[in-house]
């Protein structure tokens, strides 16, 4: 299987609620490796053009809303099947369906609040990472 990279953020509600450690422990504990990271507080200009595939979406204002509301924890996880072993670590969109044991289901709100972003295919991987980190800033072992 192949070796990829996907960007998550940790969001701004666990990033409040002190739960970066425990979250970053399931990303290990799955065989991701944590190849780059910084924390950021994002502007409304840069959240809207990180999200603005969604921003016909009519959540899309609410969305903003809450990724500029505190820090964010920005990483680049890399290892086999990366993209998808991420999705699966996170579990679905809103906390209430997402499967026990995932991090939405264990430490995300609300459909708005759900702790977590991933990316959701190989495309996106990249031009995500792109956006947050030069290559030079990731240390692949
Ligand atoms: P993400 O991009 O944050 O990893 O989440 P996702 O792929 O699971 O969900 P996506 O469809 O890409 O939506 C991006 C974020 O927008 C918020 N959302 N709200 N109120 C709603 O119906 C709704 N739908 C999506 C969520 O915070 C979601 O993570
Ligand atoms: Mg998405």
């Amino acid at each position: 299987m192949a070796i990829e990279r996907t960007l998550s953020i940790i969001k701004p509600d666990a990033v409040a609620k002190n739960v970066i450690g425990k979250i970053y422990q399931r990303f290990e504990d799955a065989g991701l490796k944590i190849v780059a990271a910084k924390m950021v507080w994002l502007s409304e200009k840069e959240a809207a053009a990180f999200y603005a595939v969604h921003k016909e979406r009519p959540f899309f204002n609410d969305l903003v809303r809450f990724m500029t509301s505190g820090p964010v924890m920005v990483q680049v996880l890399e290892g086999e099947n990366a993209i998808a072993k991420n999705r699966e670590l996170m579990g679905a969109t809103d906390p209430k369906k997402a499967a026990p044991g995932t991090i939405r289901a264990d430490f995300a709100e609300s459909i708005d609040a759900n702790a977590v972003h991933g990316s959701d295919g190989p495309d996106t991987a990249r031009t995500e990472i792109a956006f947050f980190f030069p290559e030079m800033a990731i240390y692949s072992r």
